[in-house]
């Protein structure tokens, strides 16, 4: 065999050690030179310059092939210490996987302020106009694990973490703004009712088992957050086009320790957007990876995903006569009565080096506040602020996890702690404690102006386990969300509550969610209770009378946020031999100009020759790439091309899964065949736009703008018409 050495290239390698931030200090300098990798020597292969393999010890690796055996066919030995540390390493390279949040994908990015916060906050980050600082994303679903597919109906975790000037600030929000549950000692009891079930171990990634259900019908507070998770907020069609929430209220604190109260929300600047469930659930065969791809594809390409930071601001009094409690992570308040103010953008510009070292072993953590943003008394942050310290020390296996490059604050910090598993920077000199009469050589010194102080607030009351009376309203912001939605986003909601509870084996649990139901919407209770086959329960009892005259919000409809735009958005254009050039030219230049992006599908991966005799090569074969991947489907065929489609299966479920999921298809005449046989012949609307002349292309794109024809969806879906 040849023995030739298999390493990384000089070039990965490099960029690796490059990249990260020192954790040994400046001091640190390994004794190779650093484009010259760890391996030391260089060898010329075919290809170019790679670094010699070698041990961790740092030992040249001559065979890397074959365990070291007395004879060629005989024993391994023990003294093969090459074969017995590379084992060694390998079989430890798992971490736990988080306990929630174990799906995610992360990038880097920074935080630009646009607009100062300095009046009210001492924090320099929010007051810094124009400064970038360094952040790093990572999103996420919620029950699924590690390997689990990325279109699960579920919250999708949107944890940034911005590395300040002073220290680390981890917002650590969702795509929702509300939670399911008031307190954190109840967090244990939904989280096990929504994971597979203990005995059997599935479902995986799902609510629609009756654990869930059943939890969730006995605790109704969750019942707002239940109407987000329903909508298709918890389906989004991309991390890209979804909004991001501190959900709790914070504090801002002035140079003063003055207080005011702040809300935080993440705004995409390509608009909202998600998938069809029937369409999420074939996404998820085709593509299990389709939101980490997405955002892979997006930043490698240069199409930086970007948001802008919005702020909420009130004060005690405001807090005094809202509604709801301010404290209370089940209620939201409405940006028509507290306009969400712009401070600032979030863009994602580079992916990771490493999908361990940077997105797995990041580790947010709900109290990681800058001097100037402080917390509330809300019970759930409250009880997060313990868990997310605790669970870095289960995951990273140290307390020097903040030793991580990832991890590490970028500011200047100086602190006492040493020793521990894994320490890269001890403290140097003498003295390791504080106070010390060592002088300047002393080590660092707390300082009183500029570092954190909390908000001076002030409590009273017995010590006990209660629950606010101002927290027993469960009902009405649940219902003022779902009189907001447009009458499909409210049909949506429907079918998913069908959908989940026809997944529940018991009927009472189905019932007891219905009796829920009651009280946010009679229509959608009885919607959902004929969808179930289900008699209408009594209502369920209510701890607090529902308010019914909380005005619709437009900001919390998808479809009223939509983008109006097909930028970054993907259509997918199937062709075959023959299809005419000129048409897809025009095309491709109108998915240009609306700076969106296409993928060719065809027949086979080698692609297809068009009219003109140019050869397009394919991004996906026909099966690999069925339309649920695209935003929008374009079909161009020559006539021989179209009969071959037509009596093909994928081919026909490409083009009515796009019509089925109300996608706007543009065609040539030749495709009528495909369409004949596909049966959507008699059924093409206005949505589905034949691309005859070359302007048609054009008209075509601009018509995706609208990125779903959703009037399509009474024609194709049995629970639309009644
Ligand atoms: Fe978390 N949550 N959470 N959570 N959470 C974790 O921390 C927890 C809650 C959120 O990408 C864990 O490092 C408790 C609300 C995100 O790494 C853990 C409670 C919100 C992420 C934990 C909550 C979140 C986590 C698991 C109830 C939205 C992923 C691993 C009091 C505002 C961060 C880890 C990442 C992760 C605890 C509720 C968001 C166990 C106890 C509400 C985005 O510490």
């Amino acid at each position: 065999m040849e023995r030739i050495v298999m390493a990384a290239s000089k070039n990965k390698l490099g960029e690796s050690q490059a990249s990260a931030p020192d954790p040994a200090g400046a001091d640190f300098k390994p004794s190779y030179s650093e484009d010259q990798g760890p391996g030391g020597e260089t060898h010329q292969i075919a290809g170019g310059d790679v670094a010699t393999l070698t041990t961790a010890q740092g030992g040249p690796v001559a065979d890397d092939q074959n365990t070291l055996r007395y004879g060629a066919r005989g024993p391994a030995l023990l003294e093969d210490f090459h074969f017995r540390e590379k084992i060694f390493h390998f079989d430890h390279e798992r971490i736990p996987e988080r306990v929630v949040h174990a799906r995610g994908y992360a990038a880097h990015g920074y935080f630009e302020l646009t607009d100062s916060l300095a009046d009210v906050t001492r924090a320099d980050v929010l007051s810094r106009v124009g400064e970038k600082t360094p952040a790093f994303v990572r999103f996420s679903t919620v029950a699924g694990s590690k390997g689990s597919f990325d279109l699960a109906r579920d919250v999708r975790g949107f944890a940034v973490k911005i590395y300040t000037r002073e220290g680390n600030w981890d917002l650590v929000g969702n795509n929702i703004p509300v939670f399911f549950i008031q307190d954190a000692i109840k967090f244990p009891d939904l989280v096990h009712s929504v994971k597979p079930a203990p005995d059997r171990a599935f479902p995986q990634a799902q609510s629609a088992h009756d654990n869930f259900w059943d939890f969730i019908s006995l605790t109704p507070e969750s019942f707002h957050m239940i109407m987000w998770t329903m909508s298709d907020r918890a389906i989004p069609r991309s991390f890209r086009f979804m909004e991001g929430f501190g959900v709790h209220t914070f504090r801002l604190l002035d140079k003063d320790d003055h207080s005011t109260f702040v809300k935080f929300h993440w705004k995409p600047k390509l608009g909202l957007q998600s998938v069809a469930w029937n369409e999420a659930v074939k996404i998820n065969g085709a593509d299990p990876d389709f939101h980490r791809r997405d955002l892979w594809d997006a930043i490698t390409s240069g199409d930086f995903p970007e948001w802008e930071l919005g702020v909420q601001l009130f004060d005690e009094e405001f807090a005094e006569k809202f509604a709801f409690d301010v404290l209370d992570p089940t209620k939201i308040i409405p940006e028509e009565e507290i306009p969400v103010r712009v401070i600032g953008r979030l863009v994602l510009d580079r992916v990771v080096d490493n999908f361990f070292a940077e997105t797995e072993q990041v580790a947010f953590m709900t109290q990681n506040v800058p001097p100037g943003i402080d917390f509330s008394n809300d019970p759930l942050l409250q009880g997060r602020n313990f868990s997310y310290l605790d669970t870095q020390l289960k995951r990273l296996g140290s307390p020097n996890f903040t030793h991580i490059p990832i991890n590490a604050p970028k500011c200047p910090f100086a602190h006492f702690q040493q020793d521990g598993h894994m320490a890269m920077h001890n403290p140097k000199g003498r003295a390791n404690y504080e106070p010390n009469s060592w002088g300047a050589e002393g080590g660092p010194r707390e300082d009183p102006v500029r570092g954190f102080r909390s908000f001076a607030g002030e409590e009273t009351g017995p010590k006990a386990r209660i629950r606010p009376e101002s927290f027993a309203d469960h009902y009405s912001q649940a219902r003022q969300f779902y009189i907001s939605q447009t009458p499909i986003e409210q049909k949506h909601i429907g079918d998913a509550l069908v959908f989940e509870l026809s997944k529940c084996e018991r009927e009472d649990i189905r019932s007891r969610v219905v009796s829920h139901l009651i009280h946010i919407d009679k229509d959608l209770a009885a919607t959902v209770a004929d969808g179930l086959g289900l008699d209408l329960p009594k209502p369920a009892k209510a701890a607090s009378a529902v308010v019914d005259t909380l005005p619709p919000s437009n900001a919390l409809s998808i479809i009223k946020n939509g983008p109006d735009r097909f930028e970054g958005r993907k259509l997918g254009i199937l062709i075959t031999d023959g299809a005419d050039a000129e048409m897809f030219s025009a095309l491709v230049a109108a998915v240009n100009k609306e700076k969106a992006v296409y993928e060719i599908v065809a027949p086979k991966i080698g692609g297809a020759t068009l009219s003109d005799g140019t050869k397009v090569a394919a991004d996906q074969k026909i099966d690999g790439g069925p339309s649920v991947l695209y935003d929008a489907v374009a079909v161009l065929a020559s006539e021989y091309g179209a009969a071959l489609l037509a009596g093909d299966a994928t081919a026909k479920d490409f083009v009515t899964d796009a019509f089925a999921h109300c996608k706007f298809i543009g065609y040539s005449a030749e495709v009528m065949a495909l369409l004949e046989k596909a049966g959507l012949a008699e059924d093409l609307d206005d949505a589905c736009i034949e691309l005859g002349k070359k302007a048609d292309a054009t008209s075509f794109i601009e018509a995706c703008r609208a990125l779903r024809f959703w009037t399509r969806e009474a024609e194709v879906d049995l629970d639309a018409k009644g």
